[in-house]
C-alpha cells in the first residue's frame, strides 16, 4: 500500500479504464468489427516501412540528445497533460487502432480491445504518477540549519525496445514512462509490427510531444544492437526474450560513455498449482483463459499446470473439454477466440514442440488447426516438470500431477525454472495459499482466478530472476528507474543569497 512503499499512489488522479473486454456487448462488437474491417482493408494498401540505416540511427541519437534538454526542462504538469491528451486521442481513434492490431498483430477483437484500453491506462497512469513524483522536489528531514531536497529528473536519450505481442500497449507503456520521467526517447518497435508503432508515434507527436523528444527507428535486432551500443544513450527499456536482455546487458557493460540502466521484462515458464479443494468449473475457465487466450502469446501465460492427483483426471477432462470448444480462425470474425500466431516461423517452432511432445508426453488434447499460421490448443501431460526446459510461446499447456504430500517438490520445481513472472494458485485452504506465496519469488501471483491481463496501476506487472530486472510496469516504482536523482543540500544558516536559492529549489 501507499504508506508502505513511501510513494503516494495517484488514486485521485487515475482510474483504470481497463475492464473485462467480454463486457463489450455483441451489438457493439459487430459494429466495431465492421468499422475495423474497412479500416484494415484500407491499411493493407499503404506503403512498406523501411529499416532505418546506420546513418539514420546515429542521427536520431544526436537529435534526441539535443531534444532531451528542452523536454526535461518542461514542467512535469505539462508533460503529464500531453500524455493525457495522447490517451484522449487513443480513445477517439480506438477503431483505427483496433483495425491495426487485428490486421498487423493478428489480434482477436477481444484482445485488441483489451490492448487499446491498456495503452490508454498506461498514458493516464504515468501522467498521474509522474505529476506527483516529478512535480516538485521532496524535502527530506534533517538537522536544522540545512535544507535537503531530493529531485527526480530525466537521464537523457532513452532507448525503448518493444515486442510484437503487445505492439501498442507495451510500446506506448515504455515510451510514455520514459517521456514522463523527462527523457527523450528513441523507440525501436518489433520488426513484425512496424505500422502500429509508426501510427502510435504520430499520435504522440499530435498530442504535443515535441518531434525532437521522440524518435522512431525501425528494423530488426541489428538496429536494436546499434542503438544499445551507442555511447550517448542514457538507458534502455526492453521487453522480450531473456537471451536478448542478457545480450543488451553485455553490450551496455562494454560500451563507452556513461554507465546506464537496463529495465528488462522478459519471459517465464509460468505455473499454476491446483489442489483438491479447488472449484473445478472455475479452474477450467481460468486455465483456458490463462493458457490459450491470445493464442498463448503473452509472457504472462500459463505453461505448466500442477494438479493434485486425486482430482487430476476430472480437471484435465474439463479443461480439455472447454479448450476443444474454443473458436480458432480469422481474427476479424467477432466470435473468434484464438487468432493466428504471429508468423510462419512461430508456427514452425510450435509445431516442432508439439511433435516432440507427442513422442515424450501423454496427449490429452491435440486438434487440427485451420490452414495458415494457426496453432490449435494442445494439452500434454509430463511425468516431470523438468521435461519443459524453455518458454513455449503459444497455446500449449503442459500438465504435471502431484501428490498432496509432495507440494514442496512442486514448489521446488517451479523455483528450478529460474523464472519468476506469474503464478496461479487454486485452493480453498488459506495455509496452502500463504505457504506458496511465501515460498516463491514470483512477480505476479493470482489466487483463485486467471493469471493474465494485469491492470495498469492496480496490478503492477513484472518479475524477477530470468523474468527481468523490475521495477514493475504500471506500478508506483516504475518511473523512478527512468530518472536520475539529485539531492540538493543548502546551508540555510549562511548569509547571502541562500534564501533566493531556497525559493528556487522549493
Ligand atoms: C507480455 O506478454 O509481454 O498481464 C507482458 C498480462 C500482460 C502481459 C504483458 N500485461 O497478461
Amino acid at each position: 500500500n501507499a504508506a508502505h512503499s513511501g510513494i503516494p499512489l495517484p488514486v485521485d488522479l487515475y482510474r483504470p479504464q481497463r475492464e473485462n473486454s467480454h463486457g463489450v456487448e455483441l451489438g457493439e462488437r459487430k459494429a466495431l468489427q465492421t468499422l475495423t474491417s474497412a479500416i484494415a482493408a484500407e491499411r493493407k494498401a499503404s506503403p512498406a516501412i523501411n529499416t532505418s540505416t546506420a546513418e539514420q540511427t546515429n542521427a536520431v541519437i544526436t537529435a534526441a540528445q539535443r531534444g532531451f534538454k528542452a523536454w526535461n526542462g518542461t514542467p512535469a504538469a505539462q508533460r503529464a497533460a500531453i500524455l493525457d491528451k495522447a490517451a484522449d486521442l487513443l480513445e477517439q481513434r480506438r477503431a483505427h487502432f483496433l483495425a491495426l492490431l487485428q490486421s498487423e498483430g493478428g489480434k482477436t477483437l477481444d484482445d485488441a480491445l483489451s490492448e487499446v484500453r491498456e495503452a490508454i491506462d498506461f498514458c493516464r497512469y504515468y501522467a498521474a504518477l509522474g505529476q506527483q513524483l516529478f512535480g516538485k522536489g521532496e524535502t527530506m528531514p534533517g538537522p536544522t540549519g540545512e535544507s535537503n531536497v531530493l529531485e527526480l529528473r530525466g537521464r537523457g536519450a532513452f532507448v525503448a525496445i518493444s515486442p510484437w505481442n503487445f505492439p501498442l500497449a507495451i510500446f506506448l507503456g515504455q515510451i510514455t514512462a520514459a517521456l514522463m520521467a523527462g527523457n527523450a526517447v528513441i523507440a525501436k518497435p518489433a520488426e513484425l509490427t512496424p505500422r502500429i508503432a509508426a501510427e502510435a508515434i504520430v499520435l504522440l507527436h499530435q498530442a504535443g510531444v515535441p518531434e525532437t523528444a521522440l524518435h522512431l527507428v525501425q528494423g530488426d535486432g541489428a538496429v536494436g544492437a546499434a542503438l544499445v551500443s551507442h555511447p550517448a544513450i542514457a538507458g534502455v527499456v526492453f521487453t522480450g526474450s531473456t537471451e536478448v536482455a542478457r545480450s543488451i546487458h553485455r553490450t551496455l557493460a562494454a560500451k563507452d560513455g556513461p554507465i546506464v540502466p537496463l529495465i528488462a521484462e522478459t519471459g517465464g515458464i509460468n505455473a499454476m498449482v491446483v489442489d483438491a479443494t479447488a472449484l473445478p468449473e472455475q479452474v477450467a475457465d481460468d486455465v483456458v483463459t490463462s493458457a490459450f487466450r491470445s493464442a498463448g502469446q503473452r509472457c504472462s501465460a500459463l505453461r505448466l499446470l500442477f494438479v493434485q492427483d486425486d482430482v487430476a483426471d476430472r480437471m484435465i477432462e474439463m479443461i480439455a473439454g472447454a479448450a476443444r470448444e474454443l473458436k480458432i480462425g480469422d481474427p476479424s470474425e467477432p466470435s473468434t477466440q484464438i487468432g493466428p500466431v504471429i508468423d510462419a516461423e512461430a508456427k514452425q517452432r510450435l509445431d516442432a514442440h508439439i511433435a516432440r511432445m507427442k513422442q515424450e508426453a501423454r496427449v490429452h488434447l491435440a486438434a487440427e488447426a485451420p490452414a495458415g499460421n494457426f496453432v490449435a490448443p494442445h494439452i500434454f501431460e509430463l511425468s516431470a516438470a523438468s521435461q519443459l526446459t524453455e518458454e513455449v510461446f503459444g497455446p500449449i499447456l503442459h500438465v504435471v500431477r502431484y501428490r498432496a504430500e509432495r507440494l514442496g517438490d512442486v514448489l521446488a520445481a517451479i523455483e528450478a525454472t529460474g523464472f519468476g513472472l506469474t503464478l496461479g494458485i487454486h485452493s480453498r485452504i488459506d495455509d496452502t495459499i500463504e505457504h506458496v506465496i511465501d515460498r516463491l519469488q514470483v512477480g505476479n501471483i493470482y489466487v483463485n482466478r486467471n493469471m493474465i491481463g494485469a491492470v495498469v496501476g492496480v496490478q503492477p506487472f513484472g518479475g524477477s530472476g530470468l523474468s527481468g530486472t523490475g521495477p514493475k510496469a504500471g506500478g508506483p516504482h516504475y518511473l523512478t528507474r527512468f530518472a536520475t536523482e539529485q539531492t540538493i543540500t543548502i546551508n540555510t544558516a549562511a548569509a547571502g543569497g541562500n534564501a533566493a536559492l531556497m525559493a528556487g529549489v522549493e
